[in-house]
Formats: C-alpha cells, structure tokens, sequence
C-alpha cells in the first residue's frame, strides 16, 4: 500500500505562525515528497499580508478557510495570546468537518498545530491521525513552555518579582520581567491559556522547533533529554524568496542597489509591532543624529498597544503623516521610510544591508542569522524579550536598546546604538559572530545537517 504522503496544517492567526509553518510545508515537498493542506481559522476576512501570501502558495500546498468565528464578545484590551486561543476554540466544529472530509479523501500522515493550536490535537486524535506540534519560536521558549506547569507550582509571586533569575531548563537565566508577556500578570486570562497549552503540550507525539543546535543547543538538549515529547530541531525555515513584492517592495529593493555594500540599517518591527507617537518621533530623531544610511518600515502609531497591528498590518491612516516635519526631505537620498510591508527576506539578504534594528520576533531573527546581519533588539511583545536576551547576553550578536524611565527609547541611545552597530568596534564584534553562525545555518540544513537529520526522523515516524 501506498504510503500517506499528506498532511493537514492548522495554522493560529498571524504571519508570524504562517511564513515557518509554509516554509516548513515547502521543505517537506522539496525532501520527501509530501503535499499538504493548511487549514485556516479565521475572526472574518483574511488580512490583506495573509490573503497575498496564501495565494502565492506553490504547487503541493493548498489551504481552505473555515468559517469565521465571531469574537465580538472579547474586550477590546484582551491579549492577544487569548483572542488567538478562544479563535481557535470557537473553530473547533468546523475545523472537525473539514478535517473529516478531507481524512475521507485522502490519507492523513499527520495533523500538524502550532504553538496555541493544542485544542486541535483532539481532532487528530479522535480520527487516529499523528498529532504534532510545530513550534515556531525558540527552543527556549519551548523549553519554558514544557517547565511552566512546574514553575507555577513552585511559585506564589509574579514572576518579574522574583529575587533570582528563572532558570528555563538548557538555557541562559532570564530575569522574571523579561520572561514573554502573557505570563506577566498570573492573573490573566492569557495566563491561564499559556498554561494550559503547555500542560498539553505532552498530547503531541512530537515537537518540531524552528531553531537549530549551533544556536540553541544548551535547551535542545535539555527538551531532549525530558523525552515527552519528543523534540526534533528543524531550523532554520525561514521565507527566502517573496512572491508578492509589489511596487513599494520594488521601489526599496532598487533603492538598496544605489547604495554601499554593508552601509544600510534595516529598521523594522515584524508583522504586528507598533510605536507610540512620542516613540516615533524619537526613532526619526535618532536615525537623523546617527548619519547612517537607513531602511524604516514604518506603521501607524499606537499609543495603546505595541502589537496593534497583529491581526492586521496594513495602517487605516498615512503612517508618513506621524514623521518629524521635514525628516522625510532632510533625509532624502540615505534614507528610506516605506508604509507598513517591505520584502524583508530580500532586505536582509541584500548586499547593501549592514544591520537589522528589530522587535526580535523568531523569524526576523533566524532571517538575519541566516544573512549574517548583526542586530539592535528593541523587543515589543509575546517572547521577544526572552529572545533579546539570547541574543545580547548569551550569543553576543546583537546590541540591546535600553528603555528610559519615560518608558521610551530616547533619540541619543538610539543614535549611539545605530552608530556603535553600523560602525564602532562592538558592531564588528557583533558581525563576525553573526556570520559564524550563518555559516552554521547553512551547515544545519545540509545532506548530514542536524536539522535535516531532525525532519527526516519526524518523517521516518510518519511513514511507520
Ligand atoms: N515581514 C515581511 N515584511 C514586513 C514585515 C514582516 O516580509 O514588512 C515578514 C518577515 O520577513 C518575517 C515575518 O513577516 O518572516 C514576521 O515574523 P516575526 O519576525 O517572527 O515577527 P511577528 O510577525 O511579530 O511574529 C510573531 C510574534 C513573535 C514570534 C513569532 C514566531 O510576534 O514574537 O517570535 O510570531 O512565533
């Protein structure tokens, strides 16, 4: 009999989860002959960054959208965390329709979630279908996902009021107020999600990390070492080519060709980041102060949220319209500001880029280690606190912006840090880092990789 050879996705909302989860679907076609369908839930029409993405899809993948769920009901303030798990909650009827339909059709070799998707499991459990998980975070966060149930029993505080750092099992200690957002407030109902996705964590038979050993070796192997679930590091599986450029991703790749190798500073805050106003306006000012070259995706302000823009991030107003008055003219010619959407993985790769300032969202990172661009983290939300952490104190690639007690990053810290990266002695420290573990990335996701060595285990248990 033939082997199964399809598998069915469920991706949770945002472009974060869904650019690894397809890269990992295209790896899976590209080595072992796979197809798959992703299975989108959504709270009503795609977005516009997702819709584009989607149908850009290549051969072998396909996707359904389930029926929007109404999610009316949540508070306005509600984390995001929450809003993507009750999403997922509510999706649950229809996901079992689909996924019976489609198991009718066709022989499912697995179910594949993502890291708020555990309530899914019990479909593929029930129709007897391999239930995994794809974590497209850090094997640090995954290892503090898998230690959370036990963390909260041997703590009563919060944990930012913990004397001593937390000590995620494998990994650098990290200071409680920088461990991700939803565990910030036990109180929360994004607490309680967040723990309750992790006690089910045990249901998957196993768990795909995008990340690799040469970078996080330290929590790969304590996850191994716990067993249940199995952990199998696939990284790094990140976007390399963009379909849907566009006019205004044309217009900055051209820009980019005008100027000197290594000169440019990428400025961006991922798929869903936001600035406050005031913050805007400091990030301008130290750009200007700094007189290096620079590329700003810029979104609206918001001066509520630093994620705003999570579920949707294209701005409703002119992002331009919020610059300091004259910054676009005094600027002109060595520097680049582009509403809301660039083709970050052609930026990065890109001869002229020098470094990347970032909110250190997973993926921006694995695409700047993967083009040895060295990094300022200006962490917003979820776990990119975590992974500034990582990536200041424990692998030294990048600087760490400093917030004032303002609760701003104010225009001088900016313009030293932009000049210490592009073109102090630190920044060259930074850069030969990073491009050993470009080399490594490479390394990784070659014939005797220890990524590719890791996806070909996960298949090989399919296949059984
Ligand atoms: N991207 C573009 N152009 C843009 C902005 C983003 O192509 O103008 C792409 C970028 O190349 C990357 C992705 O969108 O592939 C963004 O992913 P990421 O850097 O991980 O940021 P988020 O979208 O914020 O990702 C969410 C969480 C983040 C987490 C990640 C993976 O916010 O904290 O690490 O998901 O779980």
């Amino acid at each position: 009999m033939a082997r199964a050879s399809h598998i069915a996705i469920f991706p949770t909302p945002g472009m974060g989860h869904l650019i690894p989860l397809v890269q990992f679907a295209k790896r899976l076609i590209t080595l072992h002959k796979f197809t798959a369908t992703f299975i989108v839930p959504t709270d009503g029409p795609l977005s516009k960054a997702q819709q584009k993405f989607l149908d850009s899809l290549p051969n072998g993948l396909d996707y359904v959208v389930l029926p929007p769920v109404n999610v009316d009901d949540l508070p306005n303030d509600v984390m995001i965390e929450t809003r993507m798990s009750i999403l997922i909650s509510r999706s649950l009827p229809s996901l079992r329709d689909e996924f019976e339909s489609l198991h009718a059709t066709k022989k499912l070799a697995s179910f594949v979630v993502d890291l708020f998707g555990t309530d899914a499991l019990d479909v593929a459990i029930e129709f007897k279908v391999s239930p995994y998980i794809f974590f497209p975070s850090t094997a640090m966060g995954l290892s503090l996902f898998c230690y959370l149930p036990k963390l909260d029993e041997m703590t009563s505080c919060e944990y930012r009021d913990l004397p001593d750092p937390v000590q995620i099992p494998g990994c650098i200690p990290v200071h409680g107020r920088d461990l991700l957002d939803p565990v910030q407030d036990r109180r929360n109902e994004a607490y309680k999600w967040v723990l309750h996705h992790a006690r089910r964590y045990s249901l998957a038979e196993g768990v795909m990390v995008n990340s690799f050993m040469d970078l996080e070796g330290g929590a790969i192997k304590a996850l191994q070492e716990l067993g249940r679930p199995p952990v199998y590091p696939v990284g790094p599986l990140i976007q390399r080519d963009q379909l849907s450029t566009g006019a205004d991703g044309l217009d900055c790749l051209r820009w980019l060709d005008g100027q000197p190798c290594g000169s440019v500073l990428f400025v961006s805050f991922g798929s869903g980041g936001t600035l406050t106003a005031n913050q805007i306006t400091e990030l301008a000012l130290g750009l200007e102060m700094s007189e290096q070259r620079f590329l700003w995706v810029i979104r609206s302000p918001n001066d509520d949220s630093a994620n705003a823009a999570f579920f949707e991030s294209y701005s409703k107003k002119d992002p331009l319209d919020f610059l300091p008055q004259g910054f676009i003219e005094r600027t002109k010619g060595h520097g680049l500001v582009v509403p809301d959407w660039a083709p970050q993985a052609q930026i990065l790769s890109h001869g002229s880029t020098g470094g990347f300032l970032t909110h250190c969202g997973w993926n921006s990172i694995l695409e700047t280690v993967t083009n040895g661009v060295p990094v300022i983290a200006w962490p917003l939300y979820a776990e990119q606190k975590m992974n500034a952490v990582m990536l200041n104190e424990d692998l030294k690639v990048a600087l760490r912006a400093q917030v004032g007690e303002n609760g701003m990053v104010g225009r001088v810290e900016i313009a030293t840090l932009v000049k210490g990266l592009m073109e102090g002695e630190e920044g060259k420290g930074l850069r030969t880092r990073m491009r050993d573990l470009k080399d490594a990335a490479v390394k990784v996701l070659g014939e005797e990789g220890s990524s590719t060595k890791g996806l070909a285990q996960v298949v090989s248990k399919w296949c059984s």
